[in-house]
């Protein structure tokens, strides 16, 4: 589900081989992609340089997480042919014909992306619906990603050390905010309320991904699904909630067709369980999840300890 790929450097001894979860990797050292390992094949490196593949699995399935293209690859990252800037573009241009479906008649003065991810997407929504495209927020760039922080506390004191509003983009104009996905809705809600402190008069919402509504199984450590603000919550529960005037979702078969455009191998789906909550191993039941959240809650209590010395540390290095 996730993806790997190997590929190669020509060295004055022959060929290097390297193996990495994306592309990027290999470009960062000047190696060049081979391919995508495909579901069920072994690759082994030699400790003399030699590389060796074989299909080790039968009937296997190309079902790629989506979750890469919405948010965790990086977007010079390419995947199964797909490059994943190019697929955030096509997530922006669908957002966008959305939005003209839904608010044909609406008064967005600027579309401001909520940084980094979303930049891409909120680009092409912006040139679609011919508004400005402008950078509201700015982001300290020494603060690390925020979703993932255990702790309630923990995570609603870090979205205002990581982002600050620019007013002069905000004073008196009704703004589109775009993000890549709506998780918890607790940064969304803090964000839109910065927006509204620096004199927006509308705060409009847009995710690039649909509702997040089931947990992943596949590796993305995320909350239960009583934690996601989708849960039992209809499209206007959670603008309310969120405090968004309204808030527009991606479809499922946008994204899926944003990304699949330009495809080289043979991936024609993806898992998207997060999404409908059809796992494509067939093996995830309520038992699995008690597990999952029995562990998960020891992970936490583990993390939090690391986490609080972690920022400890952060104070002193600045003080
Ligand atoms: C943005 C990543 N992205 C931002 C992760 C926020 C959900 N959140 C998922 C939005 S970046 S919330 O790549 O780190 O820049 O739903 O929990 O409020």
């Amino acid at each position: 589900i996730r993806p790997a790929v190997f590929g190669h450097r020509d060295t004055a001894q022959g060929p290097e081989y390297m193996v990495a979860s994306e592309s990027v990797a290999l470009d960062a050292l000047g190696f060049r992609l081979d391919r995508d390992i495909a579901p069920g094949e072994c690759v082994v490196l030699t400790e003399d340089g030699q590389i060796f593949t074989e299909q080790c699995a039968e009937n296997t399935e190309l079902t790629p997480c989506i979750f890469e293209h919405v948010y965790f690859a990086r977007p010079d990252s390419i995947i199964d042919g797909i490059a994943v800037y190019k697929a955030r573009l096509r997530m922006g241009e669908k957002l966008a014909e959305k939005i003209m479906r839904e608010h044909p008649d609406h008064d967005i003065d600027v579309v401001i992306p909520i940084p980094d991810t979303s930049r891409s997407s909120a680009l092409e929504l912006a040139n679609h619906l011919g508004v400005k495209y402008r950078e509201g927020f700015m982001k300290n760039r020494y603060i690390g990603r925020t979703f993932i922080m255990p702790g309630q506390q923990l995570r609603k004191k870090s979205v205002k050390q990581k982002l600050n509003a620019l007013d002069l983009e905000f004073r008196g104009k009704n703004v589109l905010l775009v993000d890549d996905s709506i998780v918890r809705g607790t940064t969304c809600e803090q964000i839109i309320e910065m927006a509204r402190e620096a004199g927006a008069r509308n705060v409009y919402f847009a995710s690039a991904a649909p509702a997040v509504r089931f947990p992943n199984v596949y590796g993305i450590d995320m909350p239960a699904k009583e934690e996601f603000i989708a849960h039992n919550r209809s499209t206007e529960e959670i603008a309310k909630e969120i405090g968004a005037d309204w808030l527009v979702y991606q479809d499922i078969e946008d994204l899926v067709e944003a990304c699949l455009e330009g495809a080289t191998t043979d991936a024609r789906s993806f898992d998207c369980s997060v999404f409908n909550g059809e796992y494509v191993t067939k093996d995830i039941n309520d038992e699995y999840f008690r597990r999952l959240y029995e562990l998960r809650a020891d992970a936490s209590k583990t993390l939090q300890v690391i986490d609080n010395e972690a920022i400890d540390l952060h104070n002193e290095t600045e003080s």
